[in-house]
């Protein structure tokens, strides 16, 4: 368009670059899931269909966006991982979580009849929101994902000992006093001896979320400012060519990490 006496608006626009060189995380996070839940009904603690298609959304996201090396998911949230010279949009942090909060809430509406039993209502769709942090370094990445997965693991066994409890008869403020206080050690032993429940035992899925890998994890976009176009273009066809592995493992130990390592040594 030819400059116009309007233009002069453009220079009020601020853009934040995410910092170069770092690892950016890319967390998106269902709106509103606790009353959307309750709305589609979804199984409680832990819906399987919910959950299966988070993974089918987070996994078409991946498909979309050859940069993504990891990507974490439970509850109503998931986590992507970027390659550290990872120059998506510039890394143009605003055009960056606003296209993955989109991407994902498009797709997770578009799949949603596939696995939810409930037709979706206008009055309550559901919607994602989308934050990026930048990370230094591979272990503080390494522990962000810990994080995430820690916060999984205390969700799930509190959920599924509350749970356990109002289907046994009480109320659910009855529960909530009766959880006050204890330790992960404790709801174990309430599954254990009134329920017959080993946690142990429970799906990993719900123990551990869903980690999806697209190796190696810390393959870095290295070089990738001085390709040129055509090169850049072939490198992203690689990347896409890749599968995409889904696994519901510990990711908290070093050996998840380790093991990447190994596997990048011996194919060196
Ligand atoms: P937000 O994220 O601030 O907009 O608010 P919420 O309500 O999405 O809160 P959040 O994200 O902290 O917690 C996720 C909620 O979603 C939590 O209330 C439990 C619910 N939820 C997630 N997955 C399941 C599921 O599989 N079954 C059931 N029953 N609820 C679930
Ligand atoms: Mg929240
Ligand atoms: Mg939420
Ligand atoms: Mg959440
Ligand atoms: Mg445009």
């Amino acid at each position: 368009m030819a400059n116009s006496r309007f233009e002069y608006v453009k220079l009020f626009e601020r853009e934040n670059f995410l910092l170069p060189e770092t690892h950016i995380v890319i967390r998106v996070d269902g709106r509103g899931f606790h009353k959307l839940s309750a709305k589609y009904s979804f199984a409680k603690p832990n819906d399987l269909g919910a959950l299966e298609l988070m993974n089918r959304t987070a996994q078409k996201l991946m498909d979309q966006m050859p940069d993504i090396s990891l990507a974490y998911g439970d509850s109503d949230e998931y986590s992507f991982l970027l390659r550290k010279g990872c120059g998506l949009f510039e890394r143009r942090e605003a055009k960056l979580i606003t296209t993955f909060a989109s991407t994902f809430t498009a797709y997770y509406q578009f799949y949603w009849p596939q696995y939810m039993k409930q037709p979706l209502e206008e009055d309550r769709l559901p919607t994602f929101d989308a934050r990026a942090v930048v990370y230094p370094s591979e272990p503080t990445v390494r522990d962000y994902f810990a994080w995430r997965q820690v916060d999984c693991h205390i969700n799930n066994l509190y959920n599924t000992t509350f749970w356990s409890l109002v289907e046994g008869g009480m109320t659910p403020k009855e529960a909530e006093n009766e959880l006050i206080g204890t330790l992960a050690a404790d709801k174990n032993e309430i599954l254990f001896q009134r329920f017959g429940i080993n946690y142990n035992n429970e799906p990993a899925l719900y123990k551990k979320g869903t980690v999806l890998i697209r190796g190696p994890i810390f393959e870095d976009a290295d070089g990738q400012r001085d390709k040129s176009k055509r090169q850049q273009e072939r490198q992203e066809k690689k990347m896409k060519k890749r599968p995409i592995v889904e696994r519901h493992i510990d990711i908290i130990g070093a050996s998840f990490w380790d093991g990447e390592k190994e596997e990048k040594k011996q194919e060196s």
